[in-house]
């Protein structure tokens, strides 16, 4: 049972005239029609053929043939949930939007997080950016804020997201690899197309491979537009922080995770939700003035650059709140259409050529996903206040509409539906001017690839720097063609020369000199070539500190999985100590013993076992305590799969504790040379192991864990 009420909000409401509840029915055709034989077919005698008369037969099977949809050309793998938005302070001086204004609502809100490359079976822990798409059920209408976890794209313009994604996706010949970016066709495209960078070392750091989707920012990436009451235009940047901090785990642990559970991410969030430990993001602002457009060393339209936090701060205006897992996945979360053309009066777009092109693509889409123009008649694509207009027909029409007239105007109908007032709410774009020549074309404003990159390697902890420079010489020691790899390598130390030397060692290669021209090719084939390459790399920051993991919130442990090495004979006084103090930081504390069922403590108790050491992993915890009890201990170093289990949460930089006894199995590992260590904690208090596990991982023991050999 939930500790906290699920959502029972306007949208909910909606959603639950559709639910259909088969407790206490009675099994029927699609007709309505009672069944008493759902497992045999019509036949000509007991041994004959089936016969075509068999109407039931058919409805079933037929109904089974056509369950499928094609899945989502991009971020086809997702997980969502339910829950609320609710606004701390108005921001009515710079937007008129009810969502922004009315502090006394809550906005429902839909929520799917996703991976980008993979099909939807594939793993959570694929190294990917993660797909953030909000639908906001406001009163004004449907709002979508259709982002991801990192600040920036890979591309500058709508043309080119078809060649950026059958670049990554499994190559055409072979359908290989699966969720996986490390391969030759991806770094063709990448090192060619130098605007593609900026994103391309967010990918190489930590943030694509997040411990919990709980656990991740999300932006909005493109400018957009507020307007206040009085028509006047501000610039904005979205933000989501997450209450819980930024954590990654490393690749190695991600690379076993997918296997010991490639439904990670899913199961984390539904397994918080359905505990009553609901995930929470604030959501912040940073607002540039119209006037402040050029003021800029990169231009707000170009969607790879960010606006560093130092440069404009990020102001907090509210909150959300996931608090319901979906009842169908189908009917929710894959039927879920969300297009950023959905926007309500108080926001706009602005000329960001990426977002324009976004524009056409989503509705698009959802065309050939759901059947239809009607798919905002899906249960979960409705919005929570009235649609009238004199659309018509398509396929799945589900409503009926009434009366003579579909057109306007008319007499006939009244005049019905009538327009609206803009005093009354209706949605008017925002008045630019425009006086331009029609021209396909990039703006060279857009030209500076290389600054940002380097900004945000820069402000790197060391150990993110690492995990970047491992990230390249695995994803490019994937690839097949020496040629793509050394023009990569060119690049890299256009960003920064220390990191190339590093990706370059671990391939085994030299950093070319210089390449061939020209550097970038995403350009027209009449374009000025000199004109369109990057520019000199700038600083005009030397470090953003709030762009790197090292600095963001360590205060809870909240929802963080420990696994308790028990056998037969453990310590109920040291592990009743740690699970209560555990527990009551939220913790989720599991018994892993030899085998399922149950184990007995010392003091003659039985404990149900969360799960046998055959059937986890270590990956799939946040930390390892290990209580007292000779027996036990005798009985748990008997056992390998314990000491990999020990040996492994070491490598991950994972807090580990032991009492008494514990010591001894810990003294069988390779943890036994490292016992001074600040997250190894033996006969230590359970605060101090809170304490350790709060931090996340003790990146310090990284110079040690190569000698791990697990
Ligand atoms: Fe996109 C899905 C995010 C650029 C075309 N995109 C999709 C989803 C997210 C994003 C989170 C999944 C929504 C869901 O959960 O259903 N996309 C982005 C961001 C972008 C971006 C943050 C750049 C800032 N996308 C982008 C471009 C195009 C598309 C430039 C095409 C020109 N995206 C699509 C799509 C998808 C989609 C093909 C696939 C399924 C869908 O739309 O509904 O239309």
């Amino acid at each position: 049972m939930a500790k906290n009420p699920k959502e029972e909000s306007k949208k909910i409401k909606d959603l639950e005239q559709f639910y259909k509840d088969p407790e206490n029915t009675t099994l029927t055709t699609n007709q309505g029609l009672k069944v008493n034989d759902t497992n045999n077919s019509l036949k000509s005698g007991e041994r004959g053929s089936t016969l075509l008369e068999d109407f039931l037969l058919r409805e079933k099977i037929t109904s089974f043939d056509h369950e499928r949809i094609p899945e989502r050309i991009v971020h086809a793998r997702g997980s969502a949930a339910h829950g609320h938005f609710e606004l701390y302070k108005s921001i009515e001086q710079y937007s008129k939007a009810g969502i922004f204004t009315d502090v006394n609502r809550k906005t429902p809100v839909f929520v799917r997080f996703s991976t980008v490359a993979g099909s939807k079976g594939s793993p959570d822990l694929a190294r990917d950016v993660r797909g953030f798409a909000v639908k906001f059920y406001t009163e004004e209408g449907t709002w979508d804020l259709v982002g991801n976890n990192m600040p920036i794209f890979f591309i500058q313009d709508a043309m080119k997201f078809p060649d950026l994604i059958h670049s990554v996706k499994p190559e055409p010949n072979k359908e290989i690899p699966q969720a996986a970016s490390a391969h030759d066709t991806f770094y063709d495209f990448i090192s060619r197309t130098t605007e593609t960078l900026h994103n391309q070392i967010w990918v190489m750091s930590d943030r694509a491979i997040p411990r919990s989707l709980r656990m991740m920012e999300g932006f909005g990436i493109h400018t957009f537009r507020l307007i206040n009451d009085k028509g006047k235009s501000h610039f904005v940047k979205f933000h989501w922080k997450p209450k819980l901090g930024v954590h990654s785990v490393t690749w190695d642990e991600a690379v076993k995770i997918n296997g010991a559970d490639s439904d990670f991410h899913r199961r984390d969030l539904w397994d918080a939700i359905e505990a009553g430990q609901f995930p929470e993001w604030e959501l912040g602002v940073q607002i540039v003035p119209q006037e402040d457009e050029f003021k800029f060393d990169f231009d707000l339209l170009d969607p790879t650059k960010l606006i560093p936090e130092e440069m404009v701060p990020v102001q907090i205006i509210g909150k959300m709140t996931l608090n319901r897992n979906p009842e169908n996945f189908f009917a929710e979360t894959e039927q879920v259409a969300f297009l950023p053309g959905h926007i309500v009066p108080g926001i706009d777009f602005t000329n960001d050529p990426l977002l324009q092109g976004r524009l056409f693509s989503y509705r698009d889409t959802q065309l050939s996903r759901l059947g239809g123009p009607n798919f905002h008649q899906i249960p979960i694509n409705r919005p929570v206040v009235p649609t009238n207009n004199n659309q018509r027909d398509g396929m799945m029409q589900t409503e009926i509409p009434k009366g003579q007239t579909a057109y306007f105007p008319n007499s006939l109908g009244g005049g019905c539906p009538h327009l609206a007032k803009i005093a009354e709410g209706a949605f008017n774009s925002y008045e630019e001017r425009i006086d331009a020549k029609k021209i396909r074309t990039r703006s060279e404003s857009f030209n500076d690839h290389f600054s940002q990159p380097a900004l945000f390697y820069r402000s790197l902890s060391p150990w993110e720097q690492q995990h970047v420079a491992e990230a390249y010489t695995f994803e490019l020691g994937k690839c097949l063609h020496t040629p793509i790899k050394e023009r990569m390598l060119w690049l890299i130390s256009q960003i920064d020369v220390d990191l190339a030397k590093t990706v370059a060692k671990g391939l085994g290669l030299e950093i070319p000199k210089s390449i061939e021209q020209p550097i970038n090719q995403a350009i027209g084939a009449d374009a000025d070539v000199k004109a369109q390459q990057p520019s000199e790399k700038k600083n005009y920051l030397d470090q953003a500190p709030t762009l790197s993991q090292a600095n963001t919130r360590f205060e809870s442990i909240a929802t963080r999985k420990v696994a308790v090495l028990v056998a037969d004979g453990f310590s109920m006084k040291n592990f009743k100590k740690m699970q209560t103090t555990l527990e009551k930081e939220g913790a989720v504390v599991n018994l892993i013993a030899p085998h399922g069922g149950k184990v007995i403590c010392d003091q003659n108790m039985k404990h149900a076992v969360d799960a046998s050491v055959m059937t986890t992993e270590s990956v799939l915890f946040d930390a390892l305590y290990i209580p007292g009890g000779k027996k036990a201990i005798e009985a748990l170093k008997k056992e390998a799969k314990f000491l990999k289990f020990i040996n492994e949460a070491f490598k991950h930089c994972k807090a580990i504790a032991a009492d008494e006894e514990g010591e001894d199995l810990i003294d069988e590992t390779f943890v036994s040379k490292y016992k001074q260590d600040a997250a190894i904690l033996i006969n230590k208090s359970p605060a101090d192991f809170v304490n350790a596990m709060a931090k996340h991982r003790n990146w310090d023991r990284m110079e040690h864990i190569k000698n791990i050999p697990v």
